[in-house]
């Protein structure tokens, strides 16, 4: 923080940074896994910071967190066994228990001190932590994922960027866990960082996933406080034919995701479409 301001400054996103301007010090904190700092921000609300890298905001995370769990959860006939790795703020799981079918949700996040300071100064998100159809378990999402096959209908990955404790979430043999950890015709989606810087990283995953799942497709949402101000997701599925693109649940009480939005959030731009999907 320099002059009051928090710049986002990284080797993931060389020469650009996004600046917020800092009203107040919240928290600070060397966890196991990483730093963690929670600031007032004078625009954005509450904003959560991991290793340097925003995590989420209280004006912007809506888009994120309803985009990453409405794509899988509302183009699945029936989720009702659901597992979120990583997202210890509580976000995806809030918006998980928007479907009526959910049965149990199991959030296995590898840092308490994440879901600690949530509840403290990010309610918004972590209140239904305390739902009686949560479990919170704390652990590697890998580690989580090896003792646990043939059980979940939709497995979302809100994990931060693959430096640090998360790296392995992006490597093939997590995949394969997760397709292993699936029930029939379950599907899953993962944090898949920015069309315009990581392309090459997605058109691997994806390249990966096609090999791996009946179904993989890439789309995106766009949201200010993350570098280039646009994330994506990879969406697969299990079951032949299944198709990601068309909602077949109605999903109420949303503020970005809606049934065209889910529809369109899959139509890449050129220069992304024609690398990603003719190869
Ligand atoms: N909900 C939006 C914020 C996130 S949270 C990412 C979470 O992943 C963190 O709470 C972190 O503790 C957790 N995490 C990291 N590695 C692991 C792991 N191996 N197993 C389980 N949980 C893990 C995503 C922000 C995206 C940032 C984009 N630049």
């Amino acid at each position: 923080i320099v002059d009051g301001w928090f710049r986002e400054i990284s080797s993931q996103w060389p020469g650009q940074a996004m600046t917020l301007k800092v009203n107040k010090i919240l928290h600070v904190e060397k966890s196991l896994y990483q730093d963690v700092l929670v600031f007032e921000s004078q625009t954005y609300g509450n904003v959560l910071v991991l290793d340097g890298v925003i995590q989420c905001t209280e004006r912007d995370e809506f888009s994120y967190q309803e985009m990453i769990t409405h794509l899988p959860m509302a183009s699945h006939p029936n989720p009702k066994q659901v597992l979120v790795i990583g997202g210890g703020d509580g976000g995806v799981v809030r918006e998980v228990l928007k479907h009526d079918t959910v049965e149990s949700v199991v959030l296995c996040d590898i840092d308490e001190a994440v879901i600690r300071v949530s509840k403290q100064y990010l309610p918004h998100m972590s209140s239904l932590l305390a739902d009686p159809r949560v479990t919170v378990y704390i652990g590697d999402g890998f580690k989580f994922l090896a003792d646990n096959q043939n059980t979940y209908d939709v497995i979302i990955t809100d994990s931060s960027d693959p430096v640090g404790p998360a790296e392995s979430l992006f490597q093939k043999p997590y995949f394969q866990l997760l397709h292993d950890a699936l029930a029939p015709g379950g599907q899953i989606s993962t944090q898949c960082e920015c069309l315009w810087i990581h392309l090459p990283l997605i058109n691997n995953l994806r390249a990966m996933t096609k090999g791996l799942f009946q179904v993989s497709e890439y789309a995106y949402t766009t949201i200010p406080t993350y570098p280039s101000g646009q994330i994506g997701f990879l969406v697969c599925s299990k079951a032949e034919g299944r198709n990601l693109r068309e909602p077949v649940q109605t999903v109420k009480g949303t503020r970005y995701y809606n049934a065209d939005v889910h529809r369109a959030a899959f139509v890449l731009p050129e220069f992304a479409r024609s690398m990603l999907e003719d190869g």
